[in-house]
């Protein structure tokens, strides 16, 4: 895969310190990490650091681009002009947080063709959970409340992200998202509280279809991540996959009553000893058969994307032109 080939194990990294200098570079890069400092796109980075980097930061923008597509199924059919209006509001959010990351990206040296092709060639992964159908209006809801609870608790943490400019461009992608959130709890308490028998079965087998997939938006377990100790020695990752995936069940938990939905899991049990709630087993299985390219929407999703790309090259081309001219030149031939 494209991400893995842009890995470098830290080992290698050692050995590609070769001169004094570069040693010299390195214990400062570790002391302001060390001492909680942010790195800027000027400062010295390691290479393995500023790979990782681009590697998260262009999943991150991928997921948000993509993100828009389940939801995108559903502004023609909104069941109220307010709704319509909220959703569109959101889904225009996600791509102004997908344009925020790929600068973000772009200033560790990555344009973002370079990125765009990846995603589009199917090397480049996205959030497992947009490759899920959104078949009723509570999943518009559901999404709200599960994928922006879930995305949101991953990503205050990423607020304190050693790497500056993705750190900015978290704050005010949190601030957005929790308005996500809770406009799709809103949306289903009035279905909850207000709706038809009929609409509250809707979110409860919304409620049962997205429950699973929001858990694995976390990643795999500590034990099986990848990039997990090295993130969190950089001080990209501050708090772990299943640590973060516990917070999430914990808070939803305690929504799903005040909601009258029963989460899918019987083995979701609060634990006193524990402090937590305790829960069932999450299929791996799954996970990794979405993650690499199988899932219900995986197809669909890519072509989506790579339309809606082709189709726009004439935006880019008459934005390229204008520029061109504004700055005085010939537009170079397309
Ligand atoms: N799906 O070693 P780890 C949103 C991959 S935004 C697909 O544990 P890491 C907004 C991982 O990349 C949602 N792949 O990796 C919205 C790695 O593969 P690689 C996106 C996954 O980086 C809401 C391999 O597995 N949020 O929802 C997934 O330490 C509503 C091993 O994993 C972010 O991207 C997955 N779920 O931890 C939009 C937040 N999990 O690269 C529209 C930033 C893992 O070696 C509507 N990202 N993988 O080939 C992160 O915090 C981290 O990258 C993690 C993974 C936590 C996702």
């Amino acid at each position: 895969m494209y991400t893995q080939a842009m890995d470098i194990a830290p080992k290698e990294e050692q050995r590609a310190v070769r001169s004094l200098e570069e040693v010299e570079l390195m214990r400062r890069f570790d002391a302001k990490i060390d001492a909680g400092d942010y790195i800027e796109p000027k400062d010295w980075m390691p290479e393995h650091y500023r790979k990782t980097l681009v590697r998260q930061i262009s999943q991150h923008a991928h997921s948000e681009i993509v993100g828009m597509l389940p939801e995108g199924n559903w502004v023609t059919r909104a069941p109220t002009l307010k709704r319509k209006t909220i959703l569109l509001a959101k889904i225009q959010d996600e791509a102004g947080h997908g344009l925020y990351l790929y600068s973000a990206a772009e200033t560790l040296g990555t344009s973002r063709d370079e990125l765009l092709a990846a995603l589009h060639s199917g090397k480049a992964k996205y959030s497992s959970i947009f490759n899920y159908p959104t078949l009723t209006w509570a999943d518009v809801g559901v999404i709200g409340w599960l994928v922006d609870g879930a995305a949101i608790m991953n990503q205050v943490p990423l607020t304190r992200c050693s790497y500056a400019p993705y750190a900015r461009a978290m704050v005010r992608i949190c601030r957005e998202e929790s308005f996500h959130q809770r406009q799709g709890f809103d949306a289903l308490n009035i279905m909850m509280r207000e709706g038809t028998p009929e609409q509250r079965a809707m979110v409860q087998d919304a409620t049962n279809r997205w429950w699973w997939p929001s858990l694995m938006m976390f990643g795999p377990p500590d034990s099986e991540s990848v990039h997990g100790t090295q993130n969190t020695r950089w001080g990209i990752k501050r708090i772990s996959n299943d640590d973060l995936r516990q917070k999430f069940i914990d808070a939803t938990a305690e929504q799903a009553k005040v909601l009258g939905v029963t989460l899918p899991d019987p083995e979701l049990k609060w634990n006193a000893e524990r402090g937590h709630y305790d829960f069932g087993r999450i299929d791996w299985t799954e996970f990794w058969r979405v993650v690499n390219g199988d899932g219900p929407c995986n197809r669909e999703r890519l072509a989506a994307r790579r339309r809606a790309h082709e189709a726009g090259q004439w935006v880019r081309d008459a934005a390229n032109a204008h520029a061109a001219k504004a700055a005085g030149r010939t537009p170079a031939a397309a």
